[in-house]
């Protein structure tokens, strides 16, 4: 699944001729492969039971997930799945041409590489001319070459002119993506002519590795064109079980939706499929950091000479086809493979443990990373996620714990401890992974369900939860902060019972994502400088529980409008240590910012603030996180009038001049089960239509948490949504994804608050 193959076909072609391509099923396949397989077992043999899976899927190159996952189902297709053609040429063809900028630090000068891989059918060398053409560089060169029959390859070094001003490509955020247009032309021996037109791209990446005063261990982060930038993202899944229908505008609507939430990052996880060549170009448009894993994950592999060769050839393909897109940043061995064989998660007797070892190094080290340094020298490669980095590689690459905090980065997953309590989290360099599941909406799971299915008991929830535990482990964090619904009426349980869940996953992923922020720039105990949090995960394979914060078809999930509050560039970030309130002011800029910080106090029944305190002259550092306001909440509950922990909630946002502000955050000081005066409010909305957008007028008369706009199966987004309710009117626009009417829109429109399911 993840080769090219190519065949000569001249010797057997025919005036009428005939191809047949037959397949054998992919399970039977994995199965005999792990049969003969006999010196030792490559576990796992199956996934667990509650994932309704086939077995041996390590024994076969092709989608991880495909065989089953702990969010998605086992459609383990078969055919050919990409573009199937026949190419005829005399002399030679084009296979590969890839761009790769190179910055010396010392001239202060680029220049781009590029490499052309033909495949050269003429018995006798070519010879031909390139030229190069970058007008808005004023670059125009032409080259003599000569090509030698079979693969060859031609390398240009084209110098960029220190008097041209080169536009860099920056991350989503942090500038343009600017990208210049190219012409090669390749004119052979008897007039035959290659044009190839393309974007030239200038960015450097460096992963940082190194100690960090106060604290063991090494940091990990990122530095694009030398700046150190905090990677803030989620993590990617295949878009469908059926990779024929990620057509480009569910790639769009996906791509766009996590730049909109202010993301500037995705990690390709290692256990779906190298994305198709569009999703990188959208990445590279948008500004999307790429952290692109290689496609194995949570098991160990053969070694098996057979394997190898077939893996060998997946990596050569696989970096020459994508490494001149400038938004791949990273290149990872695998998912979880080291963490797999450190932790004995496949109970292997110790004294046998000694081939695993070796057959990790054998591919992700002999193997994969000496093909990809081979192939591209112009980005990292590190061996698994989570890994130590190179700790792990003073460890002989698999570390005791490749969960360490004082190294690379950790995946960490917590269903029972509150989430709330931001003191269960690792005070890790670079937060990989985690997350916590929820139900998607109600119109989502409509289009394949029916009316016996609208329950959690229900035989179709059972068979789309893959997680073992999982509604229960939703229900127990819930019901940690939240009354759980009761309502009489089944089917609005069951509403009321997804609506919750995804309340609980933003608000549980928000307080993890705000604590890894705001460590960036701190050590405590030896630990911090996190400079990443990707969420498990950004997208759905189908219509089912899981840790997405988009559903099956786009549609943003409660989560998803959290992310981009808590992703916003500037953003005040309020938690609690020891009864004392912290604000912390954490910027993405690239200057610093003079701000006004607002902090105010509401009495959940009333949107009249108890009293409002602004803090002037707040200076919040460039790339940086820094509290900027304290005080014990005992002090400000007695400072504001008549407030408990319980009637009261602190909100808080910055303003400064001209653009520069950030969403209002919030901290609740207590559970909201608990909550003091948090009644029914008279919550009402009205639809007007602007052109092509929609604007919703939400009224309220006190208070309201987690206010949702649901337009069931309508595609498009709000602009905000899911929002802490403090003012009387809010103003929300809807962007339709496809023309709608009003009608449409009202017709379909609901709107709940936390107070609607009690
Ligand atoms: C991580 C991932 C996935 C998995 C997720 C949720 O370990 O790498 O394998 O889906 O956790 O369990």
């Amino acid at each position: 699944m993840f080769n090219r193959y190519s065949f000569d076909i001249t010797s057997v072609i025919k005036e009428d001729s005939f191809i047949e391509v037959r397949f054998l099923s992919a399970i039977s396949y994995a199965a005999q492969r792990s049969r003969s397989h006999r010196a030792y077992r490559v576990p796992p043999q199956c996934p667990p039971p509650v994932q309704k899976g086939e077995c041996h899927v390590n024994f076969i190159r092709k989608e991880q997930c495909s065989f089953s996952w702990d969010w998605g189902p086992s459609f383990p297709t078969q055919g050919i799945w990409k573009d199937v053609r026949i190419e005829a040429y005399n002399i030679c063809h084009l296979i590969y041409f890839t761009l790769t900028p190179i910055y010396v630090k010392s001239a202060q000068q680029w220049s781009l590489e590029i490499e052309s891989v033909f495949d050269v059918v003429s018995s006798k060398p070519v010879v031909g001319l390139v030229t190069v053409n970058i007008p808005k560089l004023q670059i125009q060169q032409t080259y003599t070459t000569e090509l030698h029959p079979g693969e060859d390859r031609i390398v240009l070094l084209v110098n960029i002119s220190k008097s041209a001003t080169v536009q860099k490509w920056w991350p989503n955020g942090h500038g343009n993506q600017t990208g210049y247009d190219m012409t090669t032309t390749f004119i052979m021996e008897a007039g035959y002519k290659i044009e190839k037109f393309s974007k030239a791209y200038f960015r450097t990446v460096e992963l940082v590795e190194e100690p960090i005063p106060g604290s063991p261990g090494l940091s990990f982060y990122f530095r694009i064109n030398g700046h150190p930038i905090f990677i803030k993202g989620s993590n990617w899944i295949p878009a469908d079980s059926f990779q024929d229908r990620v057509s480009s505008d569910v790639l769009k609507i996906i791509l766009q939706s996590t730049v909109d939430a202010n993301m500037n990052a995705l990690r390709v996880w290692g256990g779906g499929v190298y994305e198709q060549d569009e999703f990188y170009d959208i990445c590279d448009e948008l500004g999307i950091m790429i952290w692109q894993d290689f496609m194995f994950a949570c098991a160990l592999y053969p070694t098996d000479q057979n394997f190898l060769k077939s893996v060998r050839a997946e990596i050569t393909h696989q970096v020459k086809r994508l490494k001149s897109h400038p938004s791949i940043i990273l290149w990872s061995g695998n998912n979880e493979n080291e963490a797999a064989i450190a932790g004995n998660w496949f109970f292997i007797p110790h004294a046998e443990m000694k081939v695993y070892f070796k057959d990790y190094v054998t591919l992700y080290v002999k193997n994969i990373q000496e093909i990809v340094l081979a192939e591209d020298k112009s980005r990292p490669y590190i061996t698994s996620s989570p890994t130590n980095g190179m700790e792990s590689v003073k460890e002989g690459w698999i570390s005791q714990n490749p969960y360490d905090t004082h190294y690379g980065d950790t995946h960490f997953y917590d269903y029972l401890s509150d989430c709330w309590d931001w003191t269960v989290y690792p005070k890790t360099r670079f937060a990989s992974e985690y997350g916590f599941q929820s139900w998607p909406s109600f119109s989502t799971l409509e289009k394949v369900s029916s009316t016996e299915d609208w329950s959690f008991t229900s035989n179709f929830s059972f068979h789309r939860q893959h997680h073992a535990s999982g509604n229960d482990q939703m229900l127990h964090q819930a019901g940690l902060h939240f009354k759980l619904p009761q309502n009489t009426d089944p089917l609005q349980l069951f509403k009321d019972t997804i609506y919750l869940t995804q309340v609980m996953q933003a608000q549980c992923i928000k307080a993890e994502t705000e604590f890894y922020r705001r460590s960036q720039s701190e050590i405590i105990n030896g630990e911090g400088h996190t400079m990443g949090a990707l969420y498990w995960q950004l997208n759905d394979i189908w219509q089912a529980p899981s840790w997405a914060s988009l559903e099956y078809g786009g549609k943003w999930k409660m989560l998803h409008y959290f992310a981009q509050r808590f992703f916003a560039p500037l953003l005040p970030v309020g938690h609690e240590d020891k009864g004392v309130l912290f604000i912390y002011g954490v910027s993405d800029l690239h200057s610093d910012s003079e701000l006004t910080l607002k902090v105010s106090l509401y009495q959940w029944d009333s949107t009249a603030p108890v009293c409002t305190l602004a803090k002037e002259g707040v200076i919040v550092k460039a790339g940086s996180a820094a509290p900027i306001y304290k005080e014990p909440v005992n002090d400000l509950l007695k400072r504001c009038g008549n407030c408990t922990r319980q009637s009261c909630v602190v909100t808080f946002y910055f303003v400064g001049k001209g653009e520069l502000y950030s969403p209002s955050n919030y901290h609740f000081l207590s559970s909201l089960k608990d909550a003091v005066g948090l009644e029914k409010a008279q919550l009402s909305a009205t639809i007007s239509q602007q052109g092509d957008l929609y604007t919703f007028i939400v009224r309220t008369t006190a208070v309201t948490p987690f206010v949702w706009l649901d337009v069931g199966n309508i595609p498009g987004r709000f602009h905000d949504n899911g929002f802490l309710m403090t003012e009387k009117r809010k103003a929300v626009v809807f962007y339709p994804w496809e023309p709608i009417s009003i009608k449409e829109l009202e017709k379909s429109f609901r709107l709940t608050s936390l107070m609607d399911i009690y």
